[in-house]
């Protein structure tokens, strides 16, 4: 229990001072959107100095030290003084942080705790007698955490704090991060350095970064991470590692993040000994319970299993004869005595199975809608093929009412310019959150199947792969720090809209300039477009080059497995481009509700941005603009390089209101872009044209090198790059 406390100026807190403003001048981006610069209006500052006098905490536990180490921390920077704590009545005017259960008599019913739920605040300016309260509160611990991230996030963006009447409890129960972390410490499809987790090192040694990492998270209300790659390597269960787990669960514990691990369907041979991981075989069955027991030994609160399994060479139930259900069903009933859930990934495709890539999923999942235990969530990518530039929302979402789906989203930039490209992510998860399922009519949009409102689901989740690694600045482009805390934001309202989390991101993260604000906001909004049309415009999709998804590779034809190559997706020929998912093609579309396939079947209906990825057409079909869509494939990726143009040129005006150190990064990553743009581009209309044979459109720059030179590029050493199966 703590205690309020006063804590007194000391040459501590001084030289603490002096050392982080030395660290923010520095710029680096460690700090991300935590970084509590100074209040730069002096008055503002003035208010929020008489409004927190002092400050009162109520009682708790370790999540309580958790917030008392941040309101030192934040309010000293923010308010560049000393913080007190005291007890209610102390002061005139303070701020109370402090669970319901423990309010002082005289703010009882201020707030009705029925409409939180357990991770859910209130904030409220309350006014008492001639005194001034702003009231942080909560059902729960936890919810006192994420409220008082949420008031140190007014003072960073300069927020009145009269008036006050907030409420929040997040929409989406499992708010987690996937990290595709390995145990040597690569990280597949990471372009941010290594893995975070030193597991060499643990469980002795706790980094530093591991608590800002939970600190961090939890300012966004992410409440889990799965540590492991889900191509996954079975050690992580050994006696050995989970002592290191167990030290990361420790430090995550009071910011409320719960740790999963990948579990390797395999792992009851490869480290159990034995000669089967058959579902259904007793000697397995019992392995798993064991396991799980001991795993919740170390680690009480642990969340549960994130398993790929019979995908992309990963062992699973189907090696046995078995389905996805057993596999499921086997780990679910040995989590369920501790309350873990298993979390069942739906990227499946098999290079056996000629239907087309995109309608294996649903086929594989739907029809045991309703089987699955109720700890088992359907982890579904946001399309189905594979976290492009854009695809339409995955047909899944709205086809299992009864079926817990969690959503899967890539913060990692594999498919869109790596860690190098400024392409603000939020804006593409907005697009499929808000994106009409029709399954139960007009309205019935992803963000209702993932906050589980359309089916009244009991569980629900939504995962982002990390994109953070041992780069000083967690995510290796600046920006993309932006992608992390929108991810954050959604997965706790998925209503949110991208334009308000990048205003948030960037008050906290740089300043609250609006002649910085604003632009950058709209900077931010366009990059996305941006990179689909320099990229993949008009529904094209995975043109990447071998391998490691660096660079254009539209030509690639050679790869083992057919829906490993780019030409399996776009399918030019000397008639034309793009994949017929109509009933004359693989009617994939079908899968989706009537609505929805009569209007991307209808090609007077069907939105351009998606038209070559339900249909393909004519060199010369004519666009909605009049011109041939050979003319508006060339208009377009000379689109997305103008749209780059127009970013370096924002930035460049920017200069006045950023450090130096992070504004030269971003301006040297906009100009990569740009010459990466420019290649996609130009590598793109030279093959296509291999087979279109007409000229380019009038708008569109000459290509700077021949469809030679760009097929000659090699890049063994790309980053991020998957380094084995296991
Ligand atoms: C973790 C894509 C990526 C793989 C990734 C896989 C998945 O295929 O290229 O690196 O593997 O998706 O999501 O399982």
């Amino acid at each position: 229990m703590i205690q309020p406390l006063k804590i007194k100026t000391n040459c501590l807190f001084i030289v603490f001072l002096l050392i982080s403003n030395a660290l923010f001048s520095m710029g680096n981006g460690y700090d991300l959107w935590l970084d509590y610069r100074k209040i730069s209006d002096d008055a503002l500052l003035r208010a929020y100095r008489d409004q927190v006098q002092a400050i009162h905490l109520g009682e708790g536990s370790e999540t309580l030290r958790a917030i008392q180490k941040e309101l030192n921390m934040g309010l000293g920077r923010l308010l560049d003084r000393e913080v007190v704590f005291g007890h209610y009545g102390d002061k005139e005017n303070m701020l109370v942080v402090s669970m319901l259960a423990h309010l002082p008599n005289e703010l009882k019913g201020y707030i009705d705790g029925s409409k939180l739920n357990k991770e859910g605040y209130a904030i409220k300016s309350i006014r008492q007698e001639g005194r001034s309260y702003v009231l942080v509160t909560s059902n729960d611990e936890l919810g006192l955490l994420y409220g008082t991230f949420h008031f140190l996030r007014l003072l960073q963006m300069h927020s009145p704090l009269d008036g006050l009447d907030i409420e929040e409890s997040p929409k989406v129960d499992i708010r987690m991060l996937n990290h595709w972390d390995n145990l040597d410490r690569t990280v597949e499809r990471g372009y941010s350095g290594f893995s975070i987790w030193n597991w060499h090192t643990l469980p002795d040694y706790i980094d530093q970064r591991y608590i800002d990492y939970a600190r961090a998270n939890a300012s966004i209300g992410i409440n889990g991470t799965a540590l492991t790659n889900v191509n996954a390597n079975g050690l992580i269960l050994t006696p050995q590692y989970l002592e290191k787990v167990k030290a990361l669960a420790d430090v995550f514990r009071p910011y409320g993040i719960k740790v999963y691990l990948t579990a390797r369907f395999s792992a009851p041979i490869e480290i159990g000994g034995l000669e089967t991981a058959d579902p259904l075989d007793p000697k397995v069955i019992q392995w798993w319970k064991d396991k799980v027991a001991e795993i919740y030994k170390h680690i009480p609160d642990f969340g549960g299993f994130l398993v790929k399994a019979n995908s992309e060479g990963q062992p699973g139930p189907q090696n046995y004869g078995r389905t996805h259900l057993d596999g499921a069903n086997l780990l679910a009933d040995a989590l369920a005595p501790f309350q873990g859930v298993v979390i069942w990934r739906a990227f499946v495709y098999s290079e056996h199975d000629p239907t087309d890539r995109a309608k294996q999923a649903y086929s594989e999942f739907v029809p045991d809608d309703g089987k699955y235990r109720d700890n088992v969530l359907i982890q579904v990518k946001n399309g189905a093929i594979d976290f492009q530039p854009r695809e339409p929302f995955h047909p899944m979402f709205g086809a299992m009412p009864q079926t817990p789906l969690m959503m899967e989203f890539q913060i990692t930039k594999e498919y869109l310019g790596f860690a190098t490209h400024l392409v603000y992510l939020p804006k593409l998860f907005e697009e499929v959150l808000q994106s009409d399922s029709y399954s139960k009519g007009k309205g019935s949009y992803v963000a209702k199947v993932i906050d589980g409102s359309l089916d009244h689901k009991k569980l629900t989740g939504m995962a982002g792969v990390a994109n953070i690694g041992t780069d000083a600045n967690w995510t290796g482009h600046p920006f993309g720090q932006a992608d992390w805390y929108g991810f954050g934001r959604l997965a706790w309202d998925p209503y949110l809209d991208s334009g308000t989390i990048a205003n948030e991101w960037l008050r906290c993260t740089f300043t609250n300039d609006i002649n910085f604000v604003e632009p950058v906001r709209k900077m931010m909004l366009e990059s996305r477009e941006a990179v689909v049309n320099y990229m993949t415009p008009l529904g094209l999709h995975h043109m990447f080059d071998t391998g490691h998804h660096y660079g254009p590779g539209p030509w690639v034809d050679n790869l083992s497995r057919p829906e490993w190559n780019p030409v399996y997706y776009h399918k030019a020929d000397a008639q034309g481009i793009g994949f017929d998912r109509t009933s004359t093609g693989s009617n994939a579309l079908a899968q989706y509700a009537p609505e929805v396939e009569k209007r991307f079947s209808n090609l007077d209906t069907c939105p351009e941005e998606y038209l070559l990825w339900f249909h393909h057409l004519p060199w010369d079909h004519q666009l909605r603009n009049g011109r041939t869509l050979w003319d508006g494939l060339g208009m377009k990726y000379q689109q997305g390089v103008d749209q780059v143009r127009t970013m370096i040129q924002t930035w460049e005006e920017m200069e006045p209101y950023v450090d130096e150190f992070r504004h030269h990064q971003v301006s040297q990553l906009l100009d990569i872009q740009l010459k990466e743009a420019k290649w996609w581009r130009d590598a793109c209309m030279l093959y296509f044209q291999t087979y279109s044979k007409m000229d380019f459109p009038k708008e569109m720059e000459k290509p700077e090198n021949t469809l030679e030179y760009y097929k000659s590029l090699q890049f063994p050493f790309a980053p991020g790059i998957r380094p084995t199966w296991n």
